[in-house]
Formats: structure tokens, sequence, C-alpha cells
């Protein structure tokens, strides 16, 4: 025993002996009691910085103490080698991304190794790997097979500096998250996961079956989800097109969560993008004008809801569903076309976004709940308005004196016997767009031929490999111009077709490695006998950055692999 710490004399000779014993690498014992530790899968962005020392060393110890009480511990790493910075990298320096990312790759994994950690280096992966996302690609094509995932058309965020989509999240005060560039809407179209499907699992799995995670992360998720309870219903009218047709059947559809104010309704307002929107823009140049510049800027929920609002009156009417009144239509900046029906009633008094509305442009305001010993003030937002435990109806006829609850059911039962709605479910999160128009990540398996469409990849020909040595040049994606890779036949007719150059969110990619760990080298199956014995994970240290979406994303992936066959446990 030395008596003094000498870290460049210890540690090294210590290492080597690890080193040679392969010390760390650990395989499936039935024997053993086995303990899973995992982290958050690092990107490689060059060196390590101290939050990856941080979660790294909490897992070591953990390692290593569970170790030595018998446990059959695994300690798996990897990189999440695919993504934007690598591409950013690539122009400035004029190197291929892969270049950058694996000499990255090399030097942390060096850093990784003098800290001495007991990783099992045996399993590691690298998710720009056609070992690894050539399951990401089996997978999606599975997923198109059985309808989970589907081609769309859909407006997007698009940001014209690094000509991409970006995410809501990637949209911060209507610029762009990386190069700050107002944002644009844009039609084009992609591929989508069908994760609204899972919503209401999903939100079961956040609030029974996540034991041990932090309250304030099934919080995010579950407003991520956001199960809505409320009505849905149609203002009738009769705005005919051109060729004589009722728009929409003549139907305007609501969702609300406050139907027992709907004695309250003095307007209705309809997103920029809705067809009521878009019939008055074509016949009326200051609401076109409107419109467009509705269409800049962000579009995420939490922007609206800071943005002034702002809206245009459009000269069309519909009628109150109960009173047969006359309301008007305007366009409004804050009603979302992506949530429930892209359109909503207009209650002033009751909700403070419909309240700031009116006082702009000086609409009728209409109390249609009392709370006792408070009154209404129209000229002043107070919250208590807004407040739907509070009060009983008033002003509002055959309705009035009903609580909330109360309200609410009559108002349904009442527009349901007219057939104009009924009650319904609304959820907040949307589906998942995955595809990138970026180079730098996973190859989504499509092959586009003139005759047949869209023609999925056959899985013999799995993987589709991403070329390496491409440098993107700032003009777009550079497998536009890779003709060695854009150029096929198309695998239904052989006629001469063009690959998909869109590649996926790299949220795939970290979807599923904890999983991948277990069964790193399997060429045959995306994860097998290794996954049955090491999930579920006995313990993960992640960012909790990525704790809304990234873990349900992971969650829906996983869930979908299992559906799916692909894997037997959780
Ligand atoms: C009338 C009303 C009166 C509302 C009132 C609220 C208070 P959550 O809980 O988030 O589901 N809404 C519906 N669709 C919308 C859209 N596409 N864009 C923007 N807003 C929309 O919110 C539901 C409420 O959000 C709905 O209930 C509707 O406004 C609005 F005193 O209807 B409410
Ligand atoms: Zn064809």
């Amino acid at each position: 025993m030395q008596d003094k710490y000498n870290p460049s004399e210890i540690e090294m000779a210590v290492q080597s002996i690890w080193g040679q014993k392969d010390a760390y690498r650990v395989s499936e014992d039935p024997s053993k009691k086995k303990y899973y530790a995992c982290s958050m899968l690092p990107y490689p962005s060059g060196k390590l910085h101290m939050g990856h020392v941080r979660n790294y060393t909490i897992n070591d110890m953990l390692t290593r103490h569970l170790r030595m009480n018998g446990y059959n511990v695994l300690m798996p790493m990897g990189w999440d080698a695919f993504g934007l910075p690598a591409e950013n990298a690539a122009l400035k320096n004029n190197v291929p991304p892969a270049k950058w990312t694996y000499e990255n790759i090399a030097y942390m994994k060096k850093q990784m190794k003098a800290m001495g950690l007991a990783i099992d280096w045996s399993r590691e992966i690298a998710t720009c790997d056609p070992s690894y996302y050539k399951w990401n690609q089996w997978l999606f094509l599975k997923m198109l097979d059985k309808g989970i995932a589907y081609r769309k058309t859909q407006t997007v965020n698009w940001d014209p500096v690094d000509k991409t989509v970006l995410a809501n999240e990637q949209v911060i005060d209507g610029r762009g998250w990386r190069t700050g560039a107002v944002v644009e809407k844009r039609e084009i179209p992609g591929y989508y996961l069908k994760i609204s499907d899972y919503a209401p699992e999903l939100l079961d799995q956040v609030q029974h079956n996540l034991p041990g995670w932090p309250d304030k992360v099934r919080l995010m998720q579950e407003n991520w989800i956001g199960k809505s309870e409320g009505v849905r219903f149609a203002f009738m009218h009769d705005i005919k097109n051109e060729q004589g047709h009722l728009l929409n059947g003549g139907r305007m559809y609501v969702f609300t969560t406050r139907a027992d104010t709907l004695m309250g309704v003095t307007f209705v307002a309809v997103a920029p993008e809705h067809p009521l929107a878009e019939y008055a823009g074509q016949r009326d140049a200051k609401i076109a004008d409107f419109i467009v510049r509705c269409q800049q800027g962000g579009t995420t929920e939490a922007e609206l809801a800071v943005k002034e609002k702002e809206g245009v009156n459009t000269g069309l009417f519909v009628r109150h569903p109960l009173t047969q009144e006359l309301v008007p239509v305007w366009v409004g900046n804050y009603v979302l076309m992506t949530y429930g029906d892209g359109a909503v009633m207009g209650v002033p008094a009751h909700d403070e976004r419909d309240f700031a509305f009116a006082i702009k442009y000086s609409l009728p305001i209409k109390d249609v709940v009392g709370v006792e010993g408070k009154d209404f003030d129209v000229t002043q937002w107070h919250d208590w308005y807004a407040d739907k435990g509070a009060g009983v109806a008033k002003n509002s006829g055959l309705f009035d004196g009903l609580s909330f609850k109360d309200c609410v059911d009559k108002v349904a039962k009442e527009l349901e016997s007219l057939g104009l709605g009924e009650k319904k479910i609304t959820w907040r999160l949307r589906d998942w767009g995955i595809s990138r128009q970026r180079y730098w990540g996973t190859p989504i398996p499509i092959i586009h031929c003139e005759d047949c469409g869209a023609v999925p990849v056959p899985e013999k020909d799995l993987p589709v490999i991403l070329p390496q040595d491409l440098v993107p040049d700032g003009s777009g994606n550079p497998l536009n111009k890779c003709d060695s890779f854009l150029r096929v036949a198309c695998p239904t007719c052989a006629k001469p077709a063009l690959r998909e150059t869109d590649t996926m969110d790299t949220f795939v990619d970290s979807s599923w490695y904890f999983m991948r760990y277990c069964d790193p080298n399997n060429d045959d199956k995306m994860v097998d006998q290794g996954a049955a014995y090491w999930m579920p994970m006995d313990q993960y240290i992640g960012g909790i950055e990525h704790a809304i979406l990234h873990l349900l994303y992971a969650r829906f992936w996983t869930k979908v692999m299992r559906d799916l066959g692909c894997v037997q446990v959780d």
C-alpha cells in the first residue's frame, strides 16, 4: 500500500490491468442478480463536460458497489451521434460530419477511460453506425405496414436559414432556436408516427406506472399529453362556395371546456388556416394580408399566449345553437389550427384571451357566471371570472342557477338532442413528425417512383446506407446532390426512381438505445435475449431537459416495439 495517492502512476497501472482482464465486460448470467445502470447517451460534441462527469460518476459508484456485493452489473456507453451540430461543424470546417463525429467519439472515449469508469466497452454503440440505424429503418417499415407511420402534408415551422423543420420547442419567440431567424410556416410532406393513438395509455403510465419519477417530470409529461374534457359542437351557417355548396356542410365546429358559458358567446374566432378564414381571405385583401402576417413568426402555444391578441372581422356570421342569434366570425391569431377544431366560441367574460380580444375590438361582453359577493366589471379582467368552480350560471335562461358540472351536462344534452354535438375528450399530444430535411441522420427507407409513388425499401435491402463523405455547403441537404445515393431502381417496377432524402429525427435514435446495449451486436434482431435478461433498467441517469418529450417518445417507441413483438419486456 502506498501512503500517497499518485494518480498518474496508480490510475494508469490499474487501468491497464482492467484492460487486460476486460474487467467490466458482463454477460447474461441467470445465476446472479442483475443490475442495469444506464446513463443518458451522450452527444459527441467534442469534449466531456462536468455534467457528463457527474452523471457517469454516480453510475460508476453504484456499479462498483453492487459488483462488490455480488451483482451482475451492466454499465454501457454509446454515442448519440447523428444530428445538427455535426453538420454545422462540417460546414464551418469543411469536413464531413462523419469525420468530425468519429474524431470526437475517440477523444471523449479516451477521456472516459482516463476517468476509469467501469464501462463494458464491448457493448459500445454509435447511432450513426449502419448496424444501429438499420433497426430504425426496419421498425419504421413495420410501423408503415401497420399504419402507425404515415405520410402527410402538414404546416410546419420552417427555419429559412438552416432550411429545416423545427419542432415547436425549437421555436423561441418566433425564431429558430439555433439561427435566430424568423420562423415561417410551410406546407411540406413528411412522415409521422401516430403517438396520438397512444395518448390514453401514455397518460395512464405517467399517472400510475412510473414509480420513482420526480413529480415535476410527471406533471410536465401530463401537460404535454394534455387530456382535456369538454364539448364539441357546431355553429350552423349558410356560407356557400362558388359552386353553391355549403362550406363544411354548413357546420363550424368548436371545442370548449366551458360549455356552461355557451350563453355568454358574443363572437367566434377561427385560426388563420381555417377554411372560413381562407374563404374570407379570398374575398377581401385585408383579411388575406392578416392571414399572411399570422403565418410569420411563432406558432407554438407558448408563443401565441404572450403575443398580442389580434384579429380581423370576416363579415361572416354563424348561428348560436340555442338562441339562433347571428354571431360574427373573426379570424384570431390566438386560435391554433392544430388543436381541437381550429375554432373557438368567444366568451369574453370568462376567458382571458377572449376578454383581451373583445376589449381591443369593442366586442360585447356578457357575463354568465355569477359568484356571490363579487361584481363583474366589464372594463377590467379579474382571474375569478374564469374560475369555473366558484359560481353558478346566470343570464343563461333555462341554465340559470346550475353549477359548472351540472350546467355542462345540461348544455351537452341540449346540443346532443339538436344533433349539433356531444361531450368529447381532446388531447394536446400531436403525432410525432420524424422527417428532417437534413443529411446527418437515419435515411428514411422510401423510394419515390413516378408510377408507383412512395415505395418502402424491401427489408432485404436494409440498411439504406448514408454516404459518409458528403460535406454540407449551407444550401440544404447534400443528399439531394448525391447521385450515387439518390438514383435507384424502383423496387416495384424497376424504373429509375429517387430515394427519399429526408432523415429521421434523432429522438428516434435515442428512443431505444438502452435496449440495444443489451444485444449490441445482434444482426438478426433489433433486440433479443440480452434485453430479456437486462431490462428493465434499474437505474437511469439523464438530464431533466429531455424529460418531457424525449422520454415520452421513448416510451411510445418501445411500446410499439413490444406491440410488434420485437421485445418481450418493459
Ligand atoms: C369557450 C370558453 C369559455 C373557453 C371560457 C374557455 C373559457 P384546454 O383546457 O387547453 O383544452 N380553444 C379550443 N380550441 C382552441 C384552439 N384551436 N386554439 C385556441 N384555443 C382553443 O382549453 C380549451 C379551451 O381553449 C376551449 O374552451 C376554448 O376556449 C379554447 F370561459 O371555449 B374555451
Ligand atoms: Zn415504380
